[in-house]
């Protein structure tokens, strides 16, 4: 018996993944998607509440119904999850929930005869969560900066400047318009954490790695900072939790899932991290060199480093790597999925149509480029939406489909610079990695082979990993980082795509003219 499971809280949906240790296999991997199920009852679009004004918000209700969702189905399916030993997890970053006193004996008296739905409706102090896709804190932003002594004194003390998707800024915004409300809130966690608990049935503090993600953390310490906290809002250090360090249980499973879906009542539970740093673990990046490439709601690009490199311009973030000892350099794009799905659903097409079109277009477009600012973007900073077309008409499918693509992939070898990594491959996860057409783009863009994986949810299956290297290391065999990934962060033989020498040829003549347009509009 070596069954593992990791959970995955995402932007669109949930995902849960098991693996089998011994036999080095995934033996399921079930998703809930957010619209599929909820749009009727929660009016999500793409899992997520637009409200206007750069306002981008989800509904921790709703993770929970979610989440009992997810079990009920591997349940289903036939998965004995009495087997699995240890879960741990992973939730999209920077979202924060805020919860009331209640919250706490809630979630200890649950009982597995009622959804948690039905038992925590009570809890939430604001019903809804700001998410990463919020980029309405951009005063909040500089307040907190200018309070700590300026970015770079920020950038030494937490590894990042302000961001204004990050958790800190989202907090001193609800303190500042909704004082009553912070006032009320008796708890402050992110995603990862407030899905911890629902397992835990107890509330569950954050880990280094989602608590990088906050402008709140000290990242040499892997503390909350008294300095940042106070700059971010008062009485704030008595909202949050201590930090939980990634590696240590932090008890059993609650008896509610024992009772409801048949865990075993000693199965552990590990402290869930950010969605990025678990696939940083799901892809095997445990030592510095390799470059990931995660095409999902947000498409990033990360690497594992010894010490935090910090990114002066603000164009990437610095993480703690859950494996306690490493960090992530990680640059982040809003402008992913949803891009694609903007073009694709502009000229009617489904990703067949979108992949012949890719096909059919040569690389370069024939000059043609587009700047894909569909929503407000990340890196560079684009704070309104607005597409830009160079060469291109908007009347042409199939050449408005490559510029979206070719803009991605020209856009992450220019914002990857600062990492000072050399890239020459990319391990890919993600939605969109499923589609080699997209693939080969970033192949001769970055001149590298790409490498593709068994799965496509690498951060479900680093939460997995980091449930095996935990569990097996409170038994005694405390086995290293390499050892536990290796067998699962292999990619699919024959699978990977290589860069072609006429189209880098072309790629490299491009991204000086993509790099101008850029610096024009931004
Ligand atoms: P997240 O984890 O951020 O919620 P995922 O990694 O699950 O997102 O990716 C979901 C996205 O994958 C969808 O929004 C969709 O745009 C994209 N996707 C799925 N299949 C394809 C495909 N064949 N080609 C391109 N994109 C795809
Ligand atoms: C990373 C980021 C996104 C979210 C959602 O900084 O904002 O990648 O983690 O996946």
């Amino acid at each position: 018996m070596s069954k593992y499971l990791g959970i995955d809280a995402s932007t669109q949906s949930i995902t849960g993944l098991i693996i089998d240790a011994e036999q080095r296999t995934i033996v399921a991997e079930a998703s809930i998607n957010f619209d599929e199920h909820f749009k009727a009852t929660y009016g999500v679009v793409n899992g997520v509440l637009d409200l206007g004004e750069g306002v981008v918000h989800s509904i921790p209700l709703m993770w929970a119904e979610a989440l009992d969702l997810l079990l009920q189905t591997l349940a289903d399916q036939g998965h004995d999850l009495s087997a699995v030993q240890a879960i741990a997890g992973s939730g999209q970053q920077h979202g924060t929930v805020y919860l009331n006193a209640s919250a706490g004996p809630a979630l200890a008296r649950l009982s597995p005869s009622q959804p948690l739905k039905d038992q925590l409706a009570a809890i939430f102090a604001r019903p809804t969560s700001p998410i990463w896709m919020d980029t309405s804190t951009a005063s909040q932003c500089a307040e907190i900066e200018a309070a700590v002594g300026g970015r770079d004194a920020l950038l030494a003390l937490t590894g990042n400047a302000a961001f204004e998707r990050f958790s800190g800024p989202q907090i001193r915004k609800f303190y500042q318009t909704e004082p009553d409300a912070y006032a009320d809130t008796a708890y402050i966690g992110l995603v990862s954490s407030y899905v911890a608990s629902l397992l835990a049935g107890r509330l569950v503090g954050v880990d280094p790695g989602d608590g990088s993600g906050t402008n709140m953390m000290d990242i040499a310490a892997r503390q909350w900072s008294t300095r940042a906290l106070d700059a971010t809002a008062p009485g704030l250090a008595a909202k949050l939790l201590p930090i939980a360090p990634s590696s240590q249980p932090v008890g059993p499973i609650s008896p509610y899932h024992v009772g409801r879906y048949g865990f075993a009542d000693d199965c552990l539970l590990l402290p869930f991290s950010g969605d990025n740093p678990c696939s940083l673990i799901g892809l095997g990046l445990v030592a510095p060199g390799q470059v990931a490439l995660s095409l999902g709601t947000s498409d990033t690009l990360f690497a594992c480093m010894d010490q935090p490199r910090t990114s002066a311009a603000g164009e990437g973030a610095v993480f703690a790597s859950p494996d306690g000892t490493h960090y992530m350099a990680l640059t982040c794009y809003l402008n992913g999925s949803l891009a694609r799905e903007a073009v694709r659903d502009q000229y009617g097409m489904n990703w067949d149509q979108f992949t012949s079109a890719l096909r059919a277009t040569p690389p370069s477009n024939n000059g043609a480029l587009m700047l894909p600012y569909f929503a407000p973007e990340i890196v560079p900073k684009v704070p309104q939406p607005h597409v830009v077309r160079q060469n291109l008409d908007p009347t042409d499918a199939l050449a408005n489909v490559r510029a979206v693509i070719e803009a991605q992939a020209l856009s992450s070898r220019i914002h990857a610079r600062w990492m000072g990594v050399e890239i020459s491959s990319l391990y890919v996860t993600g939605g969109a990695s499923a589609n080699a057409e997209i693939l080969r783009v970033f192949a001769n863009v970055h001149n590298c082979p790409v490498h593709r994986f068994e799965t496509t949810n690498s951060a479900a299956l680093g939460a997995a990993l980091r449930a095996a290297h935990a569990h097996q290391s409170s038994t005694g065999h405390a086995p290293s980082w390499a050892e536990v990934v290796e067998p699962f962060a292999q990619p699919i033989a024959g699978s990977t795509i290589e860069p072609e020498p006429r189209a880098v040829a072309a790629y490299d003549e491009l991204i000086g003219q993509y790099a101008a347009l850029e610096q024009a509009h931004t």
